[in-house]
């Protein structure tokens, strides 16, 4: 049985991105038989910027509402919240004890943090690629869904492994990451040159699955496109409508070549305005769903039996670990 792990900061609500990028090709291999599924909600990453105490709270409940919500199946997939199982702070400090600095500060997504930041840059912006190794090492995972901006910190979680396994013997699985071709790196509606993301100060640089339908609506529908009026996949040239397109080709699962076939004599405006109900049609689908499983009394069960098991798993490699490098009395 192979096991698929994944996590979302809940720094604020999903976007289209999260969803098209982690959370399409988790539910894809949940189809596939054999698998397991272990999905979290990364709190501790999300801290290493600053967080409303009463807004993360919200965020944390929401989220996990939200994968409920886009179909995750409890007979296959096992639910936590990071912060419960201190596995994960163990495992990362000696990951991160582990990593050298110099690799740490050639992370992309650091770079681009730390530009953001106007009151200071906290440590942990830097030391979060250690923290995700963890996450990810201490169940053995075989399979990462995530989007392309995050296959950089797969590729040091594999450096780290096999560091590991050479310096104190076989401990553990070097994961893959597993990322789709389609909508793995969904850009901004307002600078398509820039990737969607739910922590942007411009709200209508996004979508998040729990946006009021007619304000989505309206965001599709003035995303910045360009003014030449073709329907065309042409990333360097058109990066709008190309974004545009590998939204509706993610939600529909029409391939990109048959929609720019379907569009050929039609113009910008109806091309979105399709898309703009499509989107539509996606969240109001989703919000039902979301409304019934966040004033549902059994999601607190659901994260129960995930923090468990998750902590069952996890505590039995911390041990094997600490073991290994000769911490304490094991
Ligand atoms: P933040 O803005 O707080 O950094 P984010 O929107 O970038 O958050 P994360 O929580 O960092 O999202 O990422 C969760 C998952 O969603 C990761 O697997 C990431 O690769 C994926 N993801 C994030 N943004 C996109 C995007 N624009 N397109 C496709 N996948 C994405
Ligand atoms: N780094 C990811 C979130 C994340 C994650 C993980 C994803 C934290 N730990 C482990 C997959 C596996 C992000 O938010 N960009």
């Amino acid at each position: 049985m192979k096991r698929v792990l994944t996590g979302i900061q809940p720094s604020g609500h999903i976007t289209l991105g999260n969803y098209l990028g982690a959370i399409k090709p988790l539910l894809e291999l949940q189809n596939k038989e054999d698998v397991e599924l272990l999905v979290f909600i990364a709190d501790l990453h999300a801290i290493t910027v600053n967080q409303d105490r009463q807004q993360l709270k919200k965020n944390i409940r929401e989220l996990a509402a939200l994968y409920l919500a886009c179909g995750l199946d409890l007979n296959k997939a096992h639910m936590f919240i990071q912060s419960e199982v201190p596995c994960h702070n163990q495992l990362g400090w000696v990951m991160e004890c582990n990593s050298y600095i110099g690799e740490l500060e050639r992370m992309t997504q650091f770079k681009d943090k730390k530009q953001k930041q106007t009151e200071g840059v906290s440590a942990g912006l830097l030391t979060y690629p250690p923290l995700m190794a963890a996450d990810i090492l201490l169940y053995d995972t075989a399979l990462v869904p995530v989007g392309e901006d995050q296959k950089q910190h797969l590729e040091i979680t594999r450096n780290l492994a096999e560091r590991f396994n050479n310096k104190y013997g076989e401990t553990f699985t070097v994961p893959e990451p597993y990322i789709l071709k389609t909508g793995a790196k969904i850009m901004s509606l307002v600078e398509p040159t820039k990737k969607m993301s739910k922590s942007d100060s411009n709200p209508k640089a996004f979508i998040t699955l729990l946006d009021d339908i007619n304000i989505a609506k309206k965001k599709i529908k003035s995303a910045v496109t360009d003014s030449e009026g073709i329907i065309k996949y042409d990333v360097v040239n058109k990066p709008g409508i190309s974004n545009l397109l590998t939204i509706y080709s993610s939600l529909s699962n029409i391939s990109i070549p048959n929609l720019e076939i379907r569009y050929k004599d039609s113009n910008y405006q109806n091309f979105k305005e399709d898309l703009a109900n499509l989107v539509a049609q996606f969240l109001t689908n989703i919000q039902e769903k979301f409304n019934y499983y966040i004033n549902d009394s059994n999601l607190d069960l659901v994260l129960n039996s995930g923090r468990d098991l998750a902590y069952h798993v996890a505590s039995r490699k911390i041990q094997k670990v600490y073991r290994k490098i000769g911490l304490g009395r094991y």
